[in-house]
């Protein structure tokens, strides 16, 4: 058995070797490319291991819009259990992230509503993240609650629920802020809110008008950005919301623009034809940056697994060729319960890291002056010759140097990991 590992290692490092020098015939350089993927950190949610039930309210029904199929064994129902499977995926995962929560994951022995919700509820978090050397991001959660009235929360025409999802999120800025205090590094605050109508509004303005002052309220108190931002994040469309979803993509775009935010971009929030990554440089040329929920939308915002595929290298791809990493956070958003969900995270992170790489690991810059030459043909040519350019060996090696497993290995892990822990909850 020790002979086999060794004599993988070997060849994962003597592939390399082979695929560097490729690299290098091209005027790439592999060793700075490890090292620029190595700083890249992504978003994991921390959502897709409970399904979306959180610990505040666990018996609630899932609402808003959004849904979780499936029900594989070994669900986590406790934060030591759902904090102990994030530990097993992050050490699947090559690198240092972050984490992002959810309100409805305080941990606190008080009964407290969303509107009661401070920083101390998420201490549980803020040690764990210390422990594991991540950072925390936050999101504040406006649905599953009784609150959310007629399908609605800060747009409500109804002022009482209106002030205690504006409470809400004024509180979730106190706990972002938190996070990014304890951890020393910013904690982006996400907002999401499912308002809208099953069908056609005559009133399309007022509820948008509201949502504004709502958000206006929230973000009032100023805040050092080095602790924490918000990002704001619209939809199309969303189940029992299809005529008007007051949070719209435009509607998002200009608060984030105005108020110098981040506008959050789902991949699976948009029309099917569309392409999220054409959007990332019309935005920050103006706006502070982005946000990205990385999903993998299949006919509909159905939050797939992301894998990797056309449309998650055309997002990488556009962030690493416009040099816009230093102005995006990546963050990943999707919950399947058909499959292991620790291998869900994996497999979607692993994936994301993939396509950075395989985007990372071109003669960009020659690339570019080709384009601007008019040589079509050569930016043609060279990019498709690209697509089968060794990366996957540069990409085991990373995993080896990572102290990660490499390739499939991890999946010994993960069964392993059911058999002592999950199947026994
Ligand atoms: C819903 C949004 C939102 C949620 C999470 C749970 O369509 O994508 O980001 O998925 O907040
Ligand atoms: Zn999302």
């Amino acid at each position: 058995m020790e002979e086999i590992i060794v004599e993988k290692e070997e060849n994962v490092v003597s592939a390399y070797e082979l695929a560097k020098q490729r690299y290098d015939e091209i005027g790439v350089d592999t060793e700075k490319v490890m090292n620029d993927l190595e700083k890249v950190k992504l978003s994991i949610h921390c959502w897709q291991g409970d399904d979306i039930h959180g610990f505040l309210f666990p018996n609630q029904e899932l609402t808003g819009g959004i849904g979780v199929s499936g029900n594989y064994p070994g669900l986590a129902t406790t934060p030591d259990e759902l904090s102990s499977d994030l530990s097993e995926a992050l050490s699947l995962i090559p690198g240092n992230h972050k984490v992002q929560l959810h309100a409805i994951y305080a941990v606190t022995d008080k009964k407290k509503d969303l509107d009661e919700l401070e920083p101390e509820d998420f201490k549980y978090w803020v040690d764990w993240a210390k422990k594991e050397g991540v950072g925390l991001d936050m999101n504040g959660t406006f649905f599953s609650h009784p609150m959310l009235k007629d399908g609605f929360t800060l747009a409500s025409p109804d002022k009482d629920v209106r002030d205690f999802w504006i409470e809400h999120g004024k509180r979730s800025r106190k706990i972002a802020e938190y996070f990014g205090k304890e951890l020393g590094q910013q904690s982006v605050n996400n907002f999401w809110v499912p308002d809208g109508y099953k069908d056609n509004p005559v009133d399309k303005l007022s509820p948008r008008l509201r949502l504004i002052d709502s958000l206006d309220e929230i973000i009032k108190e100023p805040m050092d950005e080095k602790n924490t931002i918000e990002a704001f994040e619209g939809k199309l469309f969303g189940t029992g919301v299809e005529s008007y979803t007051v949070g719209s993509h435009e509607f998002y775009d200009n608060y984030a623009l105005t108020r110098n935010k981040l506008w959050t971009i789902d991949a699976g929030h948009f029309h099917p034809t569309e392409d999220v990554s054409d959007k990332f440089s019309a935005f920050t040329p103006f706006g502070k940056g982005l946000m990205l929920h990385v999903s993998r939308p299949v006919r509909w915002d159905s939050d797939h697994v992301v894998i990797f595929d056309d449309a998650l290298v055309r997002i990488t791809r556009s962030l690493v060729r416009d040099n816009l990493l230093s102005k995006t956070n990546i963050g990943l958003d999707f919950f399947d319960a058909t499959i292991n969900r620790i291998s869900a995270w994996v497999v979607g992170a692993r994936a994301t890291q993939k396509a950075l790489l395989q985007s990372m690991l071109a003669p960009i810059d020659d690339l570019k002056k080709a384009e601007e030459q008019g040589d079509y043909t050569t930016r043609l040519a060279v990019t498709e010759e690209l697509k089968s350019y060794p990366f996957g060996a540069v990409w085991d090696e990373f995993c080896r140097r990572n102290n990660v497993p490499v390739g499939e290995d991890w999946l010994d892990n993960i069964h392993t990991y059911e058999k002592d822990v999950l199947f026994k909850r």
